[in-house]
């Protein structure tokens, strides 16, 4: 008998799969392996039931006749336990980033003799209602504000992008690559104070009021379905801080970082070129407290950031306020430098993790950009945050446009590096 295999990343059993899975019934015994939570969520698509659950729906049904695990979405492990004489998947996988797992699934099989079977992929107004069902579920407020604490159990690194517009939030929403055999995307969203102020023409000095904010986010929320870290500058008055706390909460925001400054705040890349003040320990602690006081769910987040190495204050002082700011409550500490040399950085979360093996640090590598992912995480960082990098692309490129066009009095020279017009008219989804 032959082993049919094929992979499951799905909440739901459409007609689709069960078509797949007839196909399979003809070649040989069909072997189901449910994709896990992180390779789910590393394929971006994020689970909205249980792992138990997707396991359960395949194995009550009659025409599968085994279920196993599948941990990664390359299928090295799987071909090595299991050795499949076919894999078989929807023929939607033959181009986009999917082609890269199939090209790994022909290569695996091909040593041994295995096939791949493309099956014609099922695209009718149902399956594609029941997509679109799964999208508008993770969109919704209370899936949305869970998911970055369901991430950063999951994932080695949370990885955040700036966005400050429904266009840049579907950037963060769907980009994905196909690298060293691995699929890549964004597991998060960064409201930047400096960048949503930026794109207004607005100096970063909480300036543009909160209002005006809410609106960006809601541009965002619109049309992503990831979760959403909203830069909240110093929190403002403890006074006013509780009313966004309940705002965002609402919305589905999933945590606001404050920064513990006080007075005018200015933005950090500053350092102290600028007259810039840290809060009281007190004070600060007692604005977490206010905030945590406040929230009625237990899914969102409180991030206390510390700028005390951007204020020359030193380590001893950054770490006395971690210490005081997780005993005040807060859910995460978001530690800052504007040093090129990671160093600093590294050595408070060393420091840091000594005594505190869980709650989640943050980090933005503006500065030090040449740290990796991996070496970040290897030092006990949970979440990083990429704060500018979009709006800093976007900018000399727009204004380079408007440069050309001038100097040229027309607009053929800059038309090479234009998006088609075909492109950015079918750029967005239609519902
Ligand atoms: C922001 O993105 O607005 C930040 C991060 O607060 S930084 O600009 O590095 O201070
Ligand atoms: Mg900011």
């Amino acid at each position: 008998m032959k082993t049919v295999y094929t992979c499951f990343c799905t909440d739901v059993i459409h007609e689709g799969h069960i078509n797949i899975l007839k196909e399979a019934a003809k070649y040989g015994r069909v072997v189901v392996g449910i994709l896990s939570d992180p390779a789910m969520i590393r394929f971006n698509r994020f689970p909205t039931v249980s792992f138990d659950e997707r396991m359960r729906i395949v194995q009550e049904l009659d025409i599968v006749d085994e279920v196993i695990v599948q941990d990664d979405i390359m299928y090295d492990n799987i071909v090595a336990q299991l050795h499949p004489d076919y894999i078989i998947h929807g023929d939607n996988w033959l181009e986009g980033p999917m082609k890269a797992i199939r090209d790994n699934a022909e290569s695996l099989l091909s040593e041994y003799g295995g096939k791949v079977i493309d099956v014609p992929y099922t695209y009718n107004e149902n399956v594609k209602r029941i997509d679109q069902r799964i999208k508008e579920k993770l969109a919704m407020p209370e899936y949305r504000r869970k998911r970055l604490r369901q991430l950063i159990e999951l994932c080695p690194i949370v990885k955040t992008l700036e966005v400050h517009s429904g266009l840049t939030g579907l950037i963060a929403e769907k980009t994905i690559v196909d690298h060293d055999g691995q699929l890549d995307q964004f597991d998060a969203m960064w409201i930047s104070s400096l960048c949503d102020s930026t794109a207004k023409g607005k100096p970063d000095i909480e300036l543009v009021d909160m209002t005006s904010r809410y609106r960006t986010i809601d541009d965002v929320m619109e049309v992503t379905t990831k979760p959403i870290i909203f830069d909240g500058d110093t929190g403002g008055l403890i006074e006013h801080f509780v009313y966004t706390v309940r705002t965002l909460e609402r919305m589905g925001v999933s945590a606001i970082i404050i920064e513990d400054k006080t007075g005018l705040k200015k933005n950090s890349l500053f350092g102290t070129e600028v007259q810039q003040t840290q809060d009281t320990i007190e004070h600060f602690c007692e604005k977490i407290k206010a905030g945590k006081k406040t929230q009625l769910t237990d899914s969102f987040m409180i991030i206390a950031r510390i700028e005390s190495l951007i204020l020359e204050q030193g380590m001893e002082d950054a770490l006395e306020r971690a210490f005081a700011y997780v005993e005040a409550g807060a859910d995460g500490i978001m530690i800052h430098s504007r040093k090129k040399d990671p160093a600093e950085i590294l050595e408070f979360c060393d420091k840091f993790r000594e005594k505190n093996s869980k709650t989640p640090i943050v980090v933005v590598p503006t500065s030090f950009n040449q740290i990796t992912e991996g070496e970040l995480a290897e030092h006990g960082v949970n979440i990083v945050i990429y704060a500018n990098q979009l709006t800093r692309s976007a900018f000399p490129a727009m204004e380079q446009t408007a440069r050309d066009i001038l100097r040229y009095h027309r607009a053929k020279e800059v038309d090479d590096r234009l998006m088609p017009i075909k492109e950015i008219i079918t750029l967005i989804d239609e519902l």
